[in-house]
């Protein structure tokens, strides 16, 4: 499929993501959130495909929402639309994992949709903020509450209220991202990282990414439930019996993803 607004390369089982509106800092406009929706479908629907990878250029992931299209709505238009949720809450629906690959800025929506991935590898030069605050708005997609949960009240509440930004190493230490590498790597390093997961079993990645995501969505003594389900039921696989066997016969593992 042809987009107007992203590129789509598939490297194996990797699907690479980038944004692409770089004249306005990828500036999420409702038509590119649409054609990510499309591009997460279809990579959803591709057994072929074991991890997305989402990323911008070297200048920006995304400099967030199109302050350009939404600067006439009414609160009717936004209440109405319920703008957007349909594409914005896309990614956080995906069962394979995706990682955000930032580099440059990664503002207002452009650090939620960063934070909507399964984990962040940052670039040295990446920046990221809440500045709504700025523009006579607030963060509108998780910004008051996923920031929240990564790095703590005090420097989320700070962000947002403020619009000051945090630098890469920054991010690192409050727990936002992952790790951090240089700018001119990040796309060699972010794809080794999705290529080592993308060999393993990919029902046991799935399940793995379900159960931490169940941490924010429950107490401890539920999670763990949960956890416990999940591990027995990963005895089910043939990967487990292969993964086992490979371990004890010295040999690296083939799984066949089932
Ligand atoms: N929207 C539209 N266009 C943008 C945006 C944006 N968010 N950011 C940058 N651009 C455009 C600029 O207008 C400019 O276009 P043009 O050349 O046509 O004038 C081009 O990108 C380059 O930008 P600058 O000249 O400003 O570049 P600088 O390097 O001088 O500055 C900055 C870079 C600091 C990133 C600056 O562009 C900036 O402050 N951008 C806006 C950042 C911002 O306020 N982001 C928050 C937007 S609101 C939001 O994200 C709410 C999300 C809620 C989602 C809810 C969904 C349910």
């Amino acid at each position: 499929m042809n987009y107007n607004n992203l590129l789509l390369e598939i490297h194996d089982n990797v699907a690479l993501i980038k944004l692409n509106r770089p004249k306005a800092l990828n500036a999420l406009s409702p038509e590119l959130m649409q054609e990510l929706t499309d591009a997460l479908d279809s990579c959803e629907a591709d057994p072929a495909i074991h991890v997305m990878i989402l990323t911008g250029n070297e200048k920006a992931f995304a400099a967030g929402a199109d302050i350009k299209a939404m600067k006439d709505f009414s609160y009717m238009d936004a209440y109405k639309q319920n703008f957007i949720t349909r594409d914005w809450e896309r990614l956080t629906r995906c069962r394979k994992p995706v990682i955000a690959a930032v580099a440059g800025y990664a503002l207002g929506g452009g650090c939620e949709v960063a934070m909507m991935c399964d984990f962040i590898i940052a670039a040295d030069n990446a920046k990221f903020g809440q500045p709504e605050v700025n523009i006579g708005i607030m963060p509108g997609a998780g910004g008051t509450q996923r920031l929240t949960r990564l790095i703590g009240k005090s420097k989320a509440m700070e962000m947002c209220l403020t619009g000051r930004m945090m630098d890469a190493q920054e991010a690192e230490r409050a727990g936002l991202v992952s790790r951090i590498v240089p700018t001119d790597k990040l796309l060699d390093e972010v794809m080794s990282t999705a290529t080592q997961i993308a060999k393993l079993s990919q029902p046991v990645v799935m399940m793995a990414k379900e159960c931490v995501n169940r941490a924010y969505e429950s107490s401890l003594a539920e999670g763990l439930l949960f956890e416990r389900r999940a591990f027995h039921a990963a005895f089910a696989l043939e990967d487990q019996k292969e993964g086992m066997a490979a371990f004890t016969e010295k040999r690296p593992p083939n799984f066949q993803h089932r």
